[in-house]
């Protein structure tokens, strides 16, 4: 398989087969990326409502955030056209095999890289925790293509087999060999929280928008405050699977229990779902 060859899923994927072959190519070089997982309708949908909130996001407060970047935080909250995405079988089952039951979605976002970006510093995202390299693992990224991503503008780019380097290496300050994850709209590109990896330069006078959803490991903070971003009282029309996914659930053995009970149930006891 050459670096950026996606593992594809067109017609009727075997869900169980795809966990298998992402978990053991994630494990072996760190990425994967997968495609046809989604319909045309689904990915419409959510490119249509991600553009509409383009449209009143600001760009970046930061080299870090990227000058030209536009990023949709709290998106959760913003749009349920991202629920397929978001409760994905096979994300969510590569999830529940790297992160353990009760995993959660820990940052919902859209990362939008407008023309003449800069390439992003390089970074891993399981840094926001203070846990040695590069294990275990507790969380892992993916990134939804709802435009095509090339090397031109800004498709992810990766340090090649950073996701086993110990807590002490670090790709340093001079020029980096990386890897640009290219990928097809409606595909997706799953990483390591322990991959180091950057957005790219954008050189095309478009914009690269990807859908943005990472999960963490059940017993971590979540990055995002998803319990703010869809409070109880806006959860009644929220499929189970979705507000389970968001963190209404317990993690093993009892992490994050309300009054003795699981969030969901305490949901209906209180009267905010029907
Ligand atoms: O936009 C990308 O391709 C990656 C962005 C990223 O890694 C981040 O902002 O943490």
């Amino acid at each position: 398989m050459s670096p950026a060859t996606p593992v594809v899923a067109d017609g009727d994927p075997n869900v169980d087969e795809l966990i298998e072959t992402a978990v053991t190519t994630l494990d072996d070089r760190g990425w994967v990326v997968l495609s046809g997982l989604v319909d045309d309708d689904q990915l419409d949908a959510a490119e249509a409502a991600i553009r509409d909130l383009l449209a009143e996001t600001p760009t970046g407060r930061d080299r870090f955030e990227g000058f030209a970047t536009q990023r949709i935080y709290a998106l959760a909250g913003k749009t349920r056209t991202i629920d397929p995405m978001l409760t994905h079988p096979v994300l969510t089952g590569v999830a529940g095999v790297v992160l353990g039951d009760g995993f959660r979605a820990s940052s919902v976002t859209t990362i939008a890289i407008g023309p003449d970006e800069q390439a992003q510093s390089l970074h891993y995202d399981a840094q926001v925790y203070p846990l040695p390299r590069p294990e275990p693992q507790v969380a892992i990224n993916s990134m939804w293509a709802l435009t095509p991503f090339t090397e031109a503008n800004g498709a992810t780019r990766i340090v090649a087999d950073s996701h086993t380097w110990p807590s002490d290496r670090h790709p340093g300050a001079g020029p980096v060999a990386t890897i640009a994850a290219e990928m097809d709209r409606g595909s997706v590109l799953i990483y390591l929280g322990t991959l180091w990896h950057g957005g790219g330069a954008n050189t095309t006078d478009s914009v690269r928008i990807g859908l943005n959803i990472e999960y963490a490991a059940g017993w971590l903070r979540q990055q995002e405050n998803q319990y703010l971003v869809v409070p109880p009282d806006r959860t009644a029309d929220v499929p189970d699977r979705v507000l389970e996914v968001l963190g209404y659930t317990t993690a093993p053995p009892f992490l994050g229990y309300v009054d003795g009970r699981d969030p969901i149930r305490h949901l209906h006891r209180r009267g905010y779902r029907g």
